[in-house]
């Protein structure tokens, strides 16, 4: 019954049921926000891939519209619409997107037809690339001829620009560039930049270049993490001087939106971390990271923060102007929610750690340990996050840059999301997936020492959805 799906997150994006991996084709377009996706609608496993659509007016409120872009038998995109992005064509919304037929990976085009973008044009003369290119020779596996696909499109100094994630044959991943007059006739220029294997990956998918002026991002994402990289961009050549991880948890594929303000939007693909039964129990699998607001620091490090349109989302509030915590010392606060956002100013004072657990059962059997120590480090411990035994256990970590003292803490929970963002510069998503109706609290604990934890504040997060959507629990197919 998914009425008390309590895992099912209410105010992150998830699919109506059945499958969600990366956004894709995110447009501010006649002052709506739109959010396609990657889409199984059979169920809630990867396969045959449509492009889903929501729509939001305010970032925060979102509504499902019918999927956008499905395969078509005949076609060059007949095995999936792989992901792509969306770019405003001299008044025209246009995608580029990655059809998939027999051991191809096609890039192909569509145009609106219509100003809700709730129905495509194909371009007849799909596929807009036919062949990978010659040189450096493009990964073959026992499954592709090619790994070559995603797309980032821009226009630059009146030329559209093109990245397409590949990996290379005998070397790492790489984002190659090609250019167009018109989206249609395409001409390599080679990578812009390309990795080792050993450090950055086999494939690069999803590649993304945003333009922060003096500096530019490119991230990719190569199967385990997405690896982001700050530098120079000049006459196709990027010049790394920074890299890091995005998300240091459960986090891929992410895409951005450019919005008619001027800012910068990030969303990712949150996705399970449970077995593939328990996703056909629930009936819906995936959902998105919260819109984070990119921007660079005077240092010329990334800040990350969550769309200030959130806070709209907030609720009945508890606040503490000050909670001192002597060592061994566990405070409950007053909550009780599966769905909120706790903001807080951590201090150590002598302390080794500070200890915030969520998702706790008053018998603490159940907990998701949130740990900031000296070291500067922020632990999320799963080992107790659920009674489950298929829901993974593994500990993610990340390193908060030292100066990150007293730490701003953003911690959004979410059904099974917990999305932390530390100093709105670092940030871990993680899957927990509690199995008690009461894992609803919340507590802080000093570790060897004292610790201040300032001005917090917890937040009961309303709903994104006006409608009901409970997707049904879905037998899975027997093999
Ligand atoms: N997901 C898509 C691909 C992309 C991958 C297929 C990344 O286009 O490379 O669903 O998660």
């Amino acid at each position: 019954e998914l009425a008390d799906d309590s895992l099912r997150p209410t105010y992150h994006v998830t699919p109506p049921a059945n499958w969600l991996n990366d956004p894709n084709g995110l447009i501010h377009w006649n002052g709506q926000y739109h959010l396609f996706y990657q889409y199984n609608p059979t169920g809630p496993f990867h396969n045959t891939i449509h492009w889903g659509h929501a729509v939001s007016d305010d970032l925060i409120h979102w509504e499902d519209k019918p999927v956008a872009l499905s395969p078509s038998p005949d076609g060059p995109d007949r095995d999936g619409c792989w992901s792509g992005c969306a770019v405003d064509d001299d008044g025209t919304a246009t995608i580029l997107y990655t059809g998939g037929r027999d051991k191809k990976q096609l890039p192909c085009i569509a145009t609106a037809a219509d100003e809700d973008l709730s129905s495509w044009v194909k371009d007849p003369d799909n596929p807009v690339i036919e062949e990978t290119p010659a040189e450096p020779e493009v990964l073959r596996t026992e499954h592709w001829e090619g790994e070559f696909r995603d797309h980032c499109v821009w226009r630059e100094d009146g030329v559209w620009h093109q990245l397409i994630g590949a990996g290379m044959e005998g070397g790492g991943g790489a984002a190659l560039l090609y250019v167009s007059e018109n989206l249609r006739d395409w001409e390599y220029r080679g990578p812009i930049l390309s990795g080792d294997r050993d450090t950055a990956g086999t494939v690069w998918e999803c590649p993304e270049l945003l333009d922060f002026g003096d500096r530019y991002l490119l991230h990719v994402s190569n199967y385990e993490d997405v690896v982001y990289f700050l530098g120079t961009y000049e006459d196709g050549e990027f010049t790394p001087e920074r890299r890091d991880k995005l998300d240091h948890g459960d986090f891929y594929a992410p895409q951005s939106m450019w919005t008619d303000d001027g800012r910068i939007l990030t969303w990712g693909w949150v996705p399970e971390a449970r077995d593939v039964s328990a996703q056909w129990d629930a009936g819906w699998s995936g959902t998105m990271s919260l819109p984070r607001e990119l921007t660079l620091a005077d240092d010329g490090g990334l800040c990350q923060r969550p769309a200030p349109e959130l806070t709209d989302l907030r609720g009945a509030n508890t606040h503490h102007d000050e909670l001192r915590l002597s060592s061994g010392d566990r405070r409950r606060l007053d909550v009780e929610s599966r769905t909120f956002e706790l903001r807080a100013t951590v201090r150590l004072e002598d302390a080794e750690a500070v200890e915030l657990s969520v998702l706790e059962t008053p018998d603490r059997a159940e907990r998701t340990p949130v740990r900031y120590t000296r070291n500067s480090e922020i632990f999320v411990d799963r080992s107790t996050s659920s009674h489950d035994q298929q829901a993974t256990t593994a500990t993610q970590q990340m390193r908060v840059t030292p100066y990150d003292s007293p730490l701003s803490l953003r911690v959004f929970v979410d059904g099974s999301v917990v999305e932390v963002f530390a100093n709105e510069r670092h940030c871990l998503t993680s899957r927990v997936y509690p199995t008690n109706e009461d894992a609803t609290g919340v507590s802080l604990a000093a570790e060897g020492g004292r610790a201040t934890v300032a001005s917090l504040d917890v937040w009961e997060m309303e709903s994104a959805w006006d409608a009901e959507r409970d997707p049904s629990p879905r037998e899975k197919p027997s093999i």
